[in-house]
C-alpha cells in the first residue's frame, strides 16, 4: 500500500523516526546596537554657539535647537540625538572638531543604549 500523506491504514504508524513536532525557526537578524550622542555643559561655550551646533549637526530647527541647550545648561547633560555606532561616531568628532576650530570647550560623547 502507498503510504498517502492523507491516509494512514491501521497498519501504518507513521514509524519514520521523527517525533512529528514541526518546528518553527526564524532567522535570527539582531538590529544593531543603537548609540546616544549626549552634549555636556560648561561655562563657557555660548548658548548661541550650542544652538547653532545642534542646528548644524542635528538636523533641529532653532526652537528645538534653544530648548535642548537649555536642558543641556540646566542639567548638566542632555541626549541630543541616537544613531548607530558609526553615524553616533561622526556626529561627535564632528562636534568636537567644530569646537576646538573655535577654541570652545564644548564636550559631546556617546555611550551605547
Ligand atoms: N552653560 C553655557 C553658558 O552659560 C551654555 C552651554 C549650554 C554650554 C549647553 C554648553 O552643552 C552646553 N554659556
Amino acid at each position: 500500500m502507498t503510504r498517502s500523506p492523507f491516509i494512514m491504514s491501521k497498519n501504518q504508524n507513521d514509524d519514520d523516526g521523527d517525533t512529528g513536532v514541526v518546528v518553527e525557526t526564524r532567522a535570527k537578524t539582531k538590529r544593531p546596537p543603537l548609540y546616544k550622542v549626549l552634549l555636556l555643559n560648561d561655562d563657557f561655550t555660548p548658548m548661541e554657539f550650542v544652538v547653532h551646533v545642534l542646528e548644524r549637526f542635528f538636523g533641529m530647527n532653532h526652537a528645538q535647537a534653544f530648548e535642548l541647550m537649555l536642558t543641556v545648561h540646566k542639567k548638566g547633560v542632555a541626549v541630543v540625538g541616537v544613531f548607530s555606532f558609526e553615524i553616533a561616531e561622526t556626529k561627535v568628532g564632528q562636534v568636537m572638531d567644530f569646537a576646538r576650530r573655535h577654541q570652545h570647550p564644548l564636550q559631546c560623547t556617546m555611550e551605547k543604549e
